[in-house]
């Protein structure tokens, strides 16, 4: 149980869970129209957002997905990679801790 201390920055910092970045990388294999369904169905993004970062992508080689506590974010590394493997595709996600 974390020491709430005072209602200040230093309450938030020893509260907060390390959180983490999923960044998904682009290939030259996997379908656009595959990330966009991954993005909208893992990641629960509206097709418009799913499109935008599947472009963002696309043209500078990784992005953004979600930030998420630890065990969340293992999750949906794995549910991209089983998901991507068993249609073929080499689609990679990736997890980075953040700040
Ligand atoms: N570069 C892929 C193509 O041209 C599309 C793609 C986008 C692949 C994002 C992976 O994470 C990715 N079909």
């Amino acid at each position: 149980m974390p020491k709430i201390k005072s209602e200040n920055q230093t309450t938030l910092e020893t509260t907060k869970p390390p959180m983490y970045k999923v960044i998904l990388h682009n290939d030259d294999y996997t379908p656009m129209d595959f990330v966009v369904e991954i993005l909208m169905k893992i990641f629960h993004k509206s097709e418009q957002e799913a499109n935008e970062i599947m472009w963002t992508v696309h043209t500078k080689g990784k992005g953004v997905c979600g930030v998420y506590v630890k065990e969340i974010a293992q999750t949906k590394v794995h549910q991209v990679r089983i998901n991507a493997r068993s249609n073929g595709f080499p689609l990679l996600a990736t997890m980075e801790l953040e700040r």
